[in-house]
């Protein structure tokens, strides 16, 4: 087949990958590149083996898992054919210098990621930071590849960098979700900002491409972070990427199951919570 013919034929694979990810423009995925984003103090001790963890969350039903390349790898006996795969294609550690820290490496291909039975790609952006040049770049070359093999290609849409004070920022956020739209992001994944009503602005700057919450640091309550999650839903958000908030969670079968129910069934945290307590 020659380069122009696939072309020709990738905007079907993108349709078709995505709809085994997002179910009624929904979606839950778990983000689990954080061995590598932060390092061991993200997980308690018993926590370590990332099999164990991959699968309470497969079990519990969770749309799809986002994974740096490696750990597809090590793990591929724990979810294949039973929950979709995202392959994240850039990453950085949090131990290299603090000057360097508004940077991710790519560390993966398209075509690594197909080896590995993506449905998805993802790669970030830190629109603002003085490294954007060299991530659009990186994101480019992603794009054109994922374009090519017709793989929709996820956009960790953050604005970091030395001008941005507060990167949950509505105004600044909306900025990052526009230009994930804009950079050909087929889903994004951004900052909450605190509520729906700035939200839903977030959402709507992204012109129809869906967007899901990014995580972020546990809550003190389980409560807190499906409200949250909740008032997503109703600003017209697609769900949630999340993390910590699921392994690190007492309950993290239970936490799952919790979020789909707000994110697919339009259960208010009151209900769902309940989740948590069987
Ligand atoms: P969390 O739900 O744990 O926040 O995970 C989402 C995520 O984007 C991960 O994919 C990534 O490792 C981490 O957050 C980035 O964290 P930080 O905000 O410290 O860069």
């Amino acid at each position: 087949m020659d380069k122009y013919e696939g072309i020709s034929y990738s905007n079907v694979g993108v349709k078709v990958r995505l709809s085994r990810i997002l179910k009624n423009n929904r979606v839950v995925i778990f983000a689990f590149d954080h061995g590598l984003e932060h390092g061991p103090s993200d997980f308690q001790e018993d926590r370590y083996l990332a099999k164990t963890i991959l699968e309470k969350v497969t079990r519990a039903g969770v749309d799809a898992i986002m994974l740096l390349p490696g750990m597809a790898r090590l793990t591929h006996d724990i979810w294949a054919n039973r929950v979709s795969l995202i392959v994240k294609l850039t990453g950085k550690s949090d131990i290299r210098p603090p000057d360097k820290h508004y940077l991710q490496s790519v560390l993966g291909t398209v075509e690594g990621a197909i080896s590995l039975g993506a449905d998805a790609v993802a790669a970030t952006v830190y629109w603002g930071s003085d490294y954007e040049n060299e991530m659009i770049s990186s994101w480019y070359e992603i794009k054109e590849s994922a374009n090519y093999y017709g793989m929709p290609l996820l956009q960790l849409a953050y604005p970091r960098g030395s001008t941005i004070k507060n990167r949950y920022d509505p105004q600044i956020v909306m900025y990052g979700a526009r230009a994930a739209a804009e950079t050909g992001a087929d889903l994004i994944k951004t900052y909450y900002t605190g509520n729906k009503e700035t939200f839903s602005k977030v959402v709507e700057m992204a012109q129809g491409i869906p967007v899901v919450m990014s995580g972020g640091a546990v809550r003190e309550k389980p409560i807190e972070f499906l409200e949250d999650v909740y008032n997503v839903i109703l600003a017209g958000g697609s769900g949630v990427a999340v993390g910590r908030n699921v392994f690190r969670s007492n309950n993290i079968e239970g936490m799952v199951k919790a979020v789909m129910k707000v994110v697919h069934d339009n259960k208010t945290p009151e209900e769902a919570v309940k989740e948590l307590e069987k």
